[in-house]
């Protein structure tokens, strides 16, 4: 059956801030504190988005998430004569806390959920994943509202199927499609599917940084999604990787079509992971490696510049595949010569595109995280929830949207401020019928219903 790859994108929230919050994320470290530009930075995502939608490519966005969030505030005690009172008091008294609960990490749509295929699945539907995200309080708040989001995107369940995040223990650890690969001959055909893990729940684990998922969360993701075990494949991200600052394997690998391109040292064991691909996609495809050694590409170059946190696209007309990475990756001296050698080489990637997002890739988001790839047939296709899919009309209401309702700064100074409640539930609530999400999408609208 033919199929697409269609891109979801995360809209950048109204409340982006650079809050320090990411364990293991060196960039989210580095800026933490800085003056952030909300406003650019969902101007910058849309126009990715648009740049992609142009081309040809099946493009939607996936709404922000209600922040700051008033419901967990008040779960732990907090209160105040109003919702922006609240905030204000929860701020000043532990702004640590407060800060976890006005990210807007939502953005990062490669962790909202894992997704397979319907050409994967045994019951021939689209099954997704939220993930729970745990390792992170200011993300561990995310999956609910992810499961909204996507069962009002993607809503006939004779098609989709919805699950809910995993269990939130440790054990099961999860960051969604960041940690997972699906290769196949072409989109529609039956593929194999690579989960990655940093650990492994029932040994000790003693890294420097937390590794966020885990074995158990994989495996229970391909039982749920009814994946044969024949043509799945479980590997570990090694270790080197996580202490470098990799806290996702797509900060390290990125893979399409045939095509996995990743850094030497992104796997704990290379030639056995390689292997396995190999075996499970026997009789399906040959997979096609393209593998950076790090004498051409540090990894510590790998990770500042986010080469491999690239899209890696079947461009419409085009017969060698593009990669769209960030510009850090162009001013980078190592990683900007290695794009050169591949474009002009015979590999399988003939063209790189470089995306301005660096609102997003200054708290460790590039192109590839604010994505969420989702393999859609024709009929699936026809199936979504319409009003998501970018196009000319939307790309116009959307940046109107922004210049309307985000602010153009905000520094640390500003983020106790309590009008961020209100003004960022008037952009969410203007949003839900741009969306056509409805109006008890977002907790604030379903407050006192
Ligand atoms: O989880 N940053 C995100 C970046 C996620 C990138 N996603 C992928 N690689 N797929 C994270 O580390 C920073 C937020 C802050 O510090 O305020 C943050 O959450």
């Amino acid at each position: 059956m033919s199929a697409v790859e269609a891109n979801f994108d995360g809209l950048v929230g109204p409340t982006h801030n650079y809050g320090g919050l990411a364990p293991g994320n060196l960039a989210s470290a580095k800026n933490s504190g800085s003056i952030a530009a909300p406003r650019a930075g969902v101007l910058e995502g849309l126009a990715k988005v648009k740049s992609l939608a142009d081309a040809g490519l099946v493009q939607g966005v996936l709404p922000p998430q209600e922040r700051p969030y008033i419901p967990h505030l008040k779960a732990l005690g907090f209160s105040g004569a109003s919702d922006g009172a609240i905030w204000e008091a929860a701020y000043k008294a532990h702004p640590a806390l407060a800060l976890n609960m006005l990210s807007a990490s939502s953005m990062w749509a490669a962790n909202a959920a894992t997704v397979s295929p319907s050409a994967d699945t045994q019951d021939g539907r689209l099954h997704f994943t939220p993930a729970n995200l745990l390792t992170a309080l200011h993300r561990s708040i995310e999956g609910e509202q992810t499961r909204r989001a996507l069962s009002a995107i993607f809503p006939d369940p004779a098609r989709f199927a919805v699950h809910d995040t995993l269990p939130y223990q440790s054990a099961f650890a999860d960051e969604g499609a960041a940690n997972h690969v699906r290769l196949c001959a072409e989109h529609g055909a039956e593929g194999v599917e690579i989960f990655v893990h940093g650990r492994d729940a029932f040994e000790a684990w003693d890294g420097k940084f937390p590794a966020r998922q885990t074995l158990q969360a994989c495996e229970a993701v391909e039982r749920r999604h009814g994946l044969k075990s024949a043509r799945t494949v479980h590997i570990r991200q090694s270790r080197k990787a996580i202490e470098a600052g990799a806290f996702h394997n797509d900060v390290v690998c990125v893979g399409t079509g045939p095509v996995l391109f990743f850094h030497e040292h992104a796997f704990e064991d290379k030639a056995e992971a390689l292997d396995a691909i190999r075996r499970a996609a026997d009789g399906l495809f040959e997979p096609v490696f393209v593998e950076v050694p790090d004498a051409e590409v540090p990894l510590a170059d790998a990770i500042t510049s986010y080469l491999f946190n690239s899209q890696l696209l079947v461009w419409p007309g085009e017969v060698r595949q593009v990669l769209v990475a960030p510009k850090e990756t162009e001013e980078t001296a190592s990683t900007n010569a290695y794009c050169q050698r591949l474009v002009e080489g015979n590999s399988p990637i003939g063209a790189v595109k470089f995306a301005d997002v660096r609102q997003s890739m200054r708290n460790g988001g590039g192109p590839a995280c604010l994505r969420l790839r989702v393999v859609l047939t024709e009929a699936e296709r026809q199936a979504v929830n319409p009003k998501v899919m970018m196009d000319d009309a939307l790309y116009a209401q959307l940046t109107d949207w922004a210049n309307t309702h985000y602010r153009e700064a905000l520094s640390p100074d500003d983020l106790g401020d309590p009008a961020l409640v209100d003004e960022s539930r008037r952009a969410l609530d203007a949003l839900t019928s741009i969306l056509g999400l409805g109006s008890d999408f977002y907790p604030f609208q379903r407050q006192g219903a």
